[in-house]
């Protein structure tokens, strides 16, 4: 089955092969943007309760309301996991959010962002500007890439990668594949961590426990957490970890008060909470 979205009497609904027979549909006011870009359909809708949405291929990727559960534990659980992260990675995620997330830890140097398509960034700019505010950061260096080709090239450089994919259909599918893990890992520095988007374990059983496989062969500590986002299929996302050194369902270091009191999700708590799995799931990945 095609990916398609269309709105019905005002109303978007999701649907995907991905997570056959069931959607979410959000009232929509307004097309706000709509282009075909080189690699995808991008559009961004304000909806009626949920603020703005941004769409690829038809695929929810953040709505206003929910986004920052997403960001906020994609970037923290693995930053506050690591002792000391300096050089940061973050592939994906054209939107800004996990760039506004990562800038708010002083202790990181430089952040390297790679994104397949440039029109992502630009829509975000110009609709989305509380995440878009992430690339004004001195920190962030831009490179317009293939986030496969680009982290191949990369050596022994970052302390903390972060893939912030969109799901294994269309340009993202290859970011779900052992080879970009292989680079990654590569890519790594002696105590580097990596954080990826891990789908979903009701929905997506399958590439759960082929990213959970694939982590468990090629990192020494592994894990995987889950994140509630009310927006996404079934209403949660994974976050799948591997990490050259550090433990990761423990935070290596405190937060701040100042971070504290920016953030709406995460916290000391819910970094270890986030990786206690309901019991199919845990027996699942026990049996990888
Ligand atoms: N099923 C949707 C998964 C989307 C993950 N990426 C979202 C990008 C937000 N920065």
């Amino acid at each position: 089955m095609k990916n398609y979205n269309k709105i019905k009497q005002g109303w978007f609904s999701e649907l995907c092969s991905l997570w056959p027979g069931i959607s979410l549909s959000l009232e929509i006011e307004e097309v706000l943007y709509s282009k075909k870009s080189k690699f995808q359909q991008i559009d961004i809708y304000q909806t009626k309760n949920h603020g703005k949405m941004l769409v690829l291929d038809g695929i929810i990727q953040l709505t206003e309301s929910d986004e920052f559960a997403y960001q906020e534990m994609l970037a923290h659980v693995p930053l506050f996991a690591h002792p000391n992260p300096e050089n940061v990675l973050v592939i994906g995620g054209g939107d800004g959010g996990i760039l506004r997330e990562v800038g708010r830890h002083d202790c990181v140097k430089t952040i390297d962002f790679c994104e397949i398509d440039e029109d992502v960034i630009l829509a975000s700019k110009k609709f989305l500007p509380d995440l878009a505010c992430g690339f004004a950061d001195p920190r962030v260096k831009i490179h317009i890439a293939d986030g496969n080709a680009w982290v191949q090239e990369q050596k022994n450089k970052y302390d903390v990668i972060i893939v912030d994919s969109s799901d294994p259909i269309g340009p993202g599918e290859v970011l779900f594949e052992k080879p970009f893990y292989n680079g990654l890992k590569k890519a790594l520095r002696s105590n580097g961590i990596i954080a990826t988007q891990g789908e979903a374990f009701f929905f997506n059983k399958e590439c759960v426990t082929k990213l959970v496989k694939i982590t468990k062969e090629l990192f020494l500590v592994q894990a995987y957490a889950y994140i509630l986002v009310p927006t996404y299929p079934g209403g949660h996302i994974g976050i799948c970890l591997g990490s050259l050194g550090p433990k990761l369902t423990k935070p290596g270091r405190d937060i701040s008060e100042k971070i504290q009191n920016q953030l709406k999700y995460y916290s000391p708590k819910i970094h270890e909470a986030c990786f206690v799995l309901p019991y199919f799931a845990q027996k699942m990945f026990e049996a990888i």
